[in-house]
């Protein structure tokens, strides 16, 4: 097994593993595709890098892949603990930090492939980056769902790079001290639009959880977001905020260019606001991400748990 070098980063506490060297090939296919073959024949690289005992579990894995278009910059795929995601928001501010760090990106705009679409990373210098995020839209506003031991509950289903489920603190509290409370009560909430079989409209599963309320620090909301492996989002949130974005200008309660700022769950704060483009809202997110290790993954011999504990 060869050795994986990676570069860890975090965006508002969100971490995020870029991997730099020793990943493996997965030939000339579209990034769909090659996101596929990744999955589907060297998954051990997301293992490897997203679960104990190597990572904490909350850890979002980008692989830099080449574009499928001249026209683009570079492409991504991200993952973490359960599997492939369509798009991340700390993971591209992330990235791009990441790629300033190794001196191969300096301040200006780049068009960055994803699975779900191309989105623009301008960096801005120091890890400060903003990410126009890929057309996010709210899907169904205002659903009824049944979720045990809080009686029926209703939030919005928006699209934000990845499928959300939007709905506001039903009095936990959105301070760490509550993770437990708000975990438990987010992970009844994606059991019951399970069990009701709701789903984005694409018939996507609605993986992502995100509770909201009031920050009392300044910000104008805070979040709570449960990602799909289990595992809360120590950021805002990117592709939530996105998601969140399109709702506010769907009830008309933020006008393109406006900056509505969301803090996470640590406190952590992205600016968003949407421009519209085409009749599409994208939304224009704001963060800055740090450089915290570079490591060198050892595949020892024998060791059982070398691609992870699965
Ligand atoms: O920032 O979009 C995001 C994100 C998704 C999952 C974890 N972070």
């Amino acid at each position: 097994m060869e050795r994986v070098c990676v570069i860890d980063s975090h965006t508002a506490g969100e971490p995020t593993r870029l991997v730099v060297s020793g990943a493996p090939a997965l030939g000339g296919g579209s990034l769909r595709e090659r996101q596929r073959l990744l999955g589907e024949h060297a998954d051990w690289l997301r293992t490897s890098l997203c679960l104990e005992p190597r990572a904490s579990e909350a850890a979002v894995g980008a692989l830099l892949c080449e574009p499928d278009s001249a026209a683009n910059d570079a492409a991504v795929i991200f993952f973490n603990n359960n599997g492939y995601l369509g798009m991340c928001g700390h993971g591209m501010i992330g990235l791009v930090a990441t790629l300033e760090y190794m001196g191969r990106m300096t301040p200006g705009r780049y068009r960055i492939e994803t699975p779900v679409g191309v989105v623009q990373a301008t960096l801005h210098g120091r890890g400060r980056v903003t990410v126009a995020n890929v057309a996010s839209w709210r899907f169904r506003k205002e659903v009824a769902v049944e979720v045990e031991g809080y009686g029926v509950v209703t939030g919005d289903i928006a699209w934000g790079g990845n499928w959300f489920f939007l709905v506001d603190d039903p009095g936990i509290g959105l301070r760490k001290e509550r993770l437990e409370g708000l975990a438990g009560f987010a992970k009844a909430v994606r059991r019951g639009l399970e069990h009701a079989g709701i789903r984005g409209d694409d018939g996507g599963e609605i993986d992502h959880i995100e509770v909201l309320g009031e920050d009392g620090e300044g910000a104008d909301a805070r979040n709570f977001m449960l990602c799909p492996g289990g595992e809360y989002d120590r950021s805002p949130c990117g592709t939530g905020l996105s998601a969140k974005l399109a709702c506010l200008y769907e009830d008309g309660l933020i006008k393109p260019g406006e900056v509505w700022r969301q803090a996470g769950i640590l406190g952590g704060v992205f600016e968003g606001c949407i421009t519209l483009v085409d009749g599409k809202i994208i939304p224009e997110i704001t963060g800055v991400a740090f450089v915290t290790a570079e490591t060198e993954l050892v595949f020892s011999e024998g060791d059982p748990y070398r691609f992870g504990i699965c």
